[in-house]
This record gives structure tokens, C-alpha cells and sequence, in this order.
């Protein structure tokens, strides 16, 4: 069954049309921040209106707070500044006229990775590292969602020996105002060519960055002891990144000490796990 999965982030938006683990078609455009919900979805609906007839199911993997009503909410605006408890899933099925679901981001893609990733049919935990952090978790074979949608929110911790927000204190937000602080106006990617190139300002915001992700997989390990915490995102896919977190891992008795994996779905893997969600639910309406 083919699925319509659509993945509205804080800068991109795309729609995919998704078979299994296979993402058949796929179109992407930039967020208009400032547009809000509902056109945010005209625009999704825009993107994909030739796609008409090559799909029976509806996905949403989102940025944000995604409760079981499929009511949304930012947890920091400067992400996305989603209204809060907008009505996400009644929007969207009344512009496409099907069920829909939506789950946060990162919790599809942790459901993606579990099921055709680096973590086929293991107890796994996602982290997403880019602009901000997310994460989800999937244990005992299901995707912890919560009370309200929050369970993976890594990033909205006051985790890892970080004084605030975790993901201010450690993703691309975070490594560019510090290298803004030392008169350099450079973005993630830009820092780690520089990293990788040697200069040594980059080589030690890198290490700083893996070193807090490092200590939050530590405490991940001892909250949810999953067989493997699969790492994502622009900065966690960067060359040599896992690699470096494993390096610095606290010294900690063997039953403590994480698997780390590189994530194996790259930037698709949301609407890759949000399209699996959205056809086992509707496998369990038609029941
Ligand atoms: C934020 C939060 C999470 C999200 C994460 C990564 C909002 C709007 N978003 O921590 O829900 O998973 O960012 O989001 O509060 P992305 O758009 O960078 O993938």
C-alpha cells in the first residue's frame, strides 16, 4: 500500500510518496515560517496535487508535540512556531479526504530506523542533531509517544551537564552562536569543513558538541537501556561524528555503555516511518 507521507519541519517541508521502506517520489520546498498551519499543509497539498490516486493512506511526521488527538504544539518556537494544540490531523484529512496520522519527527524516524535501519528489530533509540535535537524511542517492539506526544524530547532537557535547554546547548543554534561569539559568522556545515580542515577554534566546538552528546547517550543508556542509540541529523551524519561521541563516552562499567550506530535512512527516514505508522493503523481501522 502506498503512502502519502508529508514531513513539515522548521526549514523544509516535503512530500513523499512512500511504498515500504522505498520513497517512490519525492518533492521538497522551504518552510514559510511564518505562514502558519493551514498553509503550511496548502502548501504540502500544492507540492503533491499530481499525485492524486497513487495513494490510500496519510502520514504526518512533524516537528513538534503531537499528542493522541493529533493535536500539535511547538516546544521552543524557535524551531517552528506552531500554534499551540493546533488540530493537525483534522486539517490535513480534510484537505486530502483520508484518515491521517501525525507523530513527531523524530519519533517516525526512530520507528523507520527500528523497523529497516540501523536498528532493524532492536530496542532503539533515535537521535536527530541539526539545527535542534529530537529523538524517539521504541522499545519492546513500540514507539513510546507519552502523555502528550513529548516521550524522545531529548532536546528539551535540562540533561547531559548542560545548564539550560540540552538542544541550546549543543546543536547548530548552539554552534553557531559560538563561533559568532569568536567574531566567526558561520553555520554548522561551515564549522565542521573548518574542523576537518584543522583549524583548531572548529576542532574544539566539535569535540564540545560530541562530548554533551556523548554524556546525554550515557544517561539514555542508564534511563531506557536500549540495544543501540542510532544517530541522525546534518550534524550527527557528519563524517566521523559517531565515531568521535564514541570516543568520548564517560568511562562507565561495560553495563552502561551504549551501541552507537550511524543512522541508516539519512533525511528520509521521518516520512519512511510515519508512512509504516499510518499503514498499520489503517490495517487496525479496516479490522
Ligand atoms: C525541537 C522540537 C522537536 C523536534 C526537534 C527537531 C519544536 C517545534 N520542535 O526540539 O519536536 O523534533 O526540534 O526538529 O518544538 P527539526 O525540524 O529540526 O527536525
Amino acid at each position: 500500500m502506498t503512502c502519502l507521507a508529508l514531513d513539515i519541519g522548521g526549514t523544509k517541508l516535503m512530500a513523499a510518496l512512500v511504498d515500504g521502506a522505498q520513497v517512490i517520489d519525492v518533492r521538497r520546498i522551504a518552510t514559510d515560517r511564518a505562514a502558519g498551519p493551514a498553509a503550511w499543509l496548502d502548501a504540502a497539498q500544492a507540492l503533491c496535487a499530481g499525485w492524486k490516486g497513487r495513494y490510500s493512506a496519510l502520514g504526518l511526521a512533524v516537528t513538534g508535540a503531537v499528542d493522541a488527538r493529533g493535536l500539535w504544539s511547538a516546544l521552543n518556537p524557535e524551531t517552528l512556531n506552531i500554534p499551540p494544540r493546533t488540530p493537525l490531523t483534522e486539517l490535513a484529512e480534510a484537505r486530502f479526504g483520508l484518515p491521517a496520522l501525525a507523530r513527531n519527527d523524530a519519533q517516525a524516524a526512530a520507528w523507520a530506523e527500528h523497523r529497516f535501519g540501523a536498528g532493524q528489530g532492536r530496542d532503539t533509540v533515535f537521535l536527530t542533531i541539526s539545527t535542534g535535537l529530537g529523538g524517539g524511542i521504541v522499545s519492546g517492539g513500540r514507539l513510546l509517544s507519552g502523555r502528550c506526544g513529548l516521550a524522545g524530547h531529548f532536546g528539551q532537557t535540562g540533561g547531559a551537564g548542560t545548564s539550560g535547554r540540552f538542544e541550546d546547548e549543543v546543536a547548530g543554534r548552539w554552534l553557531a552562536r559560538a563561533a559568532r561569539a569568536q567574531g566567526r559568522a558561520l553555520e554548522a556545515p561551515e564549522i565542521f569543513a573548518a574542523a576537518r580542515a584543522g583549524e583548531t577554534w572548529a576542532e574544539d566546538l566539535r569535540t564540545c558538541c560530541a562530548e554533551r552528546v556523548a554524556r546525554l547517550c550515557a544517561d539514555i543508556q542508564a534511563m531506557f537501556d536500549p540495544e543501540i542509540i542510532v544517530i541522525g541529523g546534518g550534524i550527527g551524519l557528519s563524517e566521523n561524528f559517531v565515531e568521535t561521541v564514541d570516543a568520548h563516552l564517560p568511562e562507565a562499567p561495560d553495563l552502561l555503555r551504549p551501541a552507537l550506530a550511524r543512522a541508516g535512512l539519512g533525511a528520509e527516514a521521518g516520512v519512511i516511518g510515519i508512512a509504516d505508522l499510518a499503514r498499520s493503523a489503517d490495517r487496525s481501522r479496516a479490522k
